[in-house]
């Protein structure tokens, strides 16, 4: 028996040195196995837990498990009382809000102050935002007449599509989770979710309020482990799973597509982005530098959403970055679990030396580094973890790859217009279509300009601002599909249509 207190994710240690073990989740019990991997804590590289990994035979219970639970009990749930749960669940993360906080953020290197005020609240207005539209939201009906004298009644009714495999990032694990996990769960289907390896501890607490809520076994399972040739690849190509919704990036949106070609199986993908700026001459400069800051170094830049590439009119390019510049520098960078830091760790030392990558080609082709380009020094054991400098880049070439990938960190290039079509020209000139921003006071040109954005969403003196009811997903590289509101409601359920002759 090993020593270690096994239990979800609050299992605690046996011994001295022993570290927590977080459990999958599967038909309603937290369960292990033989392989584990390390939870590490990016700001630091300290050893948070380790993880039981699921291997092919635990994927396969787990499918088994949900495909169990869709001909139970939950079967005959109906809406409300399904809503109700979902209201217990989000009751469920808040009452445990600091555990999720400090899991979030130790998985990340996030500072506390931003799972605070969104990853943990996002997660728990998921479930009630969700609760709320299946409770309310319409079917269609038509009453029909047909050229020879028939009429009948056609009316839609809603049903589960079945086993969904959801399969999340690390950047926001909790919110991107809870996302898909609440509307599955509204429209009556049963789940597997596979987190990202690099943050499994939100889930794992997820799993035990799932638990604790009384949601049904095996409505709710949860199976760590990698991707590629490991649980998320048998988790997607599993022939039980009837659809797979996926967040992350684009090449691995591709091989989960190929996986499950051979199935048909429906699939909802939010991909990567490379999401343009436009920033006129007569926006509001102060809300401009403030809120696009936070769009472009928010969750040290990895958000799908930051704006990795900023067009800023000539007339006030030169104020433009020297302000943003000043944003940057001004940044709190520290220890995550300070309630005053502002810039938390990257994911991983891996992923920084990618992110450190772009920063040396950048330098190579002949970009000015108005600010940063490297890593903090701190003299403490930060200094083993994953921290990069806030980094503002001008003068590249809109060909360079510095301004055509997706680097996912806390950078953007800047490049100089001198007129709207020149601007829209630019920011439309990619293979991503997730998100774009506009910045400026002329109403008429904001809406003229924002129409002609191939994305997504694209905000308006604004990012990040969310309503849950509104289409989500991209164009292009960025995605296959919407979720949110009503689009989440039709991707996890299939609409039954019935036609009753009336007369005739
Ligand atoms: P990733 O694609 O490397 O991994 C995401 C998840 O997929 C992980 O759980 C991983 O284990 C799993 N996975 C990897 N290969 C798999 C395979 N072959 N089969 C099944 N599962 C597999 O992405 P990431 O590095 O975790 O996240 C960063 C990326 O996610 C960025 O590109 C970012 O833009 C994107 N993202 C997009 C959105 C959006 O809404 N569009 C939101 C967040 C993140
Ligand atoms: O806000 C959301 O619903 C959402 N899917 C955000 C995605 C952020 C990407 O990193």
């Amino acid at each position: 028996m090993d020593t270690r207190l096994m239990a979800g994710s609050g299992a605690t240690s046996g011994t001295a040195t022993a570290p927590k073990l977080l459990g999958n989740f599967v038909d309603g019990q937290f369960v292990y196995g033989n392989r584990e991997f390390d939870d590490i804590n990016p700001a630091d590289s300290s050893r948070t837990a380790r993880v039981a990994e699921a291997g092919p035979e635990l994927v396969d219970q787990a499918v088994t498990a949900a495909r169990r639970a869709l001909r139970g009990e939950w079967a005959s749930w109906g809406v409300r009382q399904r809503a109700a749960l979902m209201y217990k669940v989000a009751d469920g993360i808040e009452a445990r809000f600091d555990e999720f906080v400090q899991a979030e953020s130790a998985d990340t290197g996030k500072p506390v102050a931003l799972a605070s005020r969104l990853d943990v609240p996002r997660g728990a207005a998921n479930f009630r935002a969700f609760a709320d539209l299946i409770k309310t939201a319409g079917l269609e009906a038509f009453e029909t007449e047909t050229p020879d004298g028939k009429q009948a009644l056609n009316y839609t009714v809603r049903k589960p599509v079945g086993v969904v495999g959801i399969i999340t990032p690390w950047n926001l694990p909790l919110l991107l989770l809870t996302w898909k996990v609440a509307p599955a769960l509204a429209c009556g289907n049963a789940v597997v979710v596979k987190p990202s390896e690099e943050t499994p501890a939100s889930a794992t607490l997820l799993a035990e309020v799932m638990r604790d809520a009384g949601v049904p076994s095996g409505v709710f399972n949860l199976v760590h482990g990698f991707g590629e040739g490991s649980t998320g690849e048998y988790l997607v190509s599993h022939t039980e799973v009837d659809a797979v919704t996926f967040t992350g990036e684009s090449r691995t949106g591709s091989a989960i597509m190929k996986a499950c070609a051979p199935g048909l199986k429906s699939v909802s993908f939010e991909l990567g982005g490379k999401n343009p700026a436009i920033v006129f001459a007569d926006c509001d400069r102060e809300q401009t530098i403030a809120e696009l800051g936070d769009g472009i170094f928010l969750n040290t830049g990895q958000v799908c959403l930051c704006a990795e590439r900023v067009y800023v009119e000539r007339a006030i390019f030169d104020w433009f970055v020297s302000a943003m510049k000043y944003k940057a520098e001004s940044l709190k960078i520290g220890w995550p679990t300070e309630r005053d830091t502002q810039l938390g760790s990257l994911i991983s030392t891996a992923h920084r030396e990618k992110v450190l990558s772009y920063f040396r080609m950048a330098k190579e082709q002949g970009a000015t580094i108005v600010t940063g380009g490297g890593v903090p020094s701190f003299g403490d054991a930060r200094d083993n973890g994953a921290y990069v400098q806030p980094t503002i880049l001008t003068g590249l070439p809109e060909s360079s790859c510095c301004v055509t990938d997706e680097i996912f960190g806390p950078v953007c290039h800047i490049t100089p217009f001198d007129s709207e079509q020149e601007a829209v020209a630019m920011a439309n000139d990619t293979k991503y279509g997730l998100a774009a921003s506009i910045w400026t006071n002329d109403l008429k040109r904001a809406h003229r300009v924002a129409r002609q954005m191939n994305v997504g969403i694209t905000w308006v003196n604004c990012w990040f601002l969310r309503d849950l009811r509104t289409p989500f997903g991209g164009v292009g590289r960025s995605g296959i599909g919407r979720e949110g509101g009503m689009h989440s409601l039709n991707f996890y359920s299939e609409l039954n249509n019935i036609c009753v002759r009336t007369s005739g």
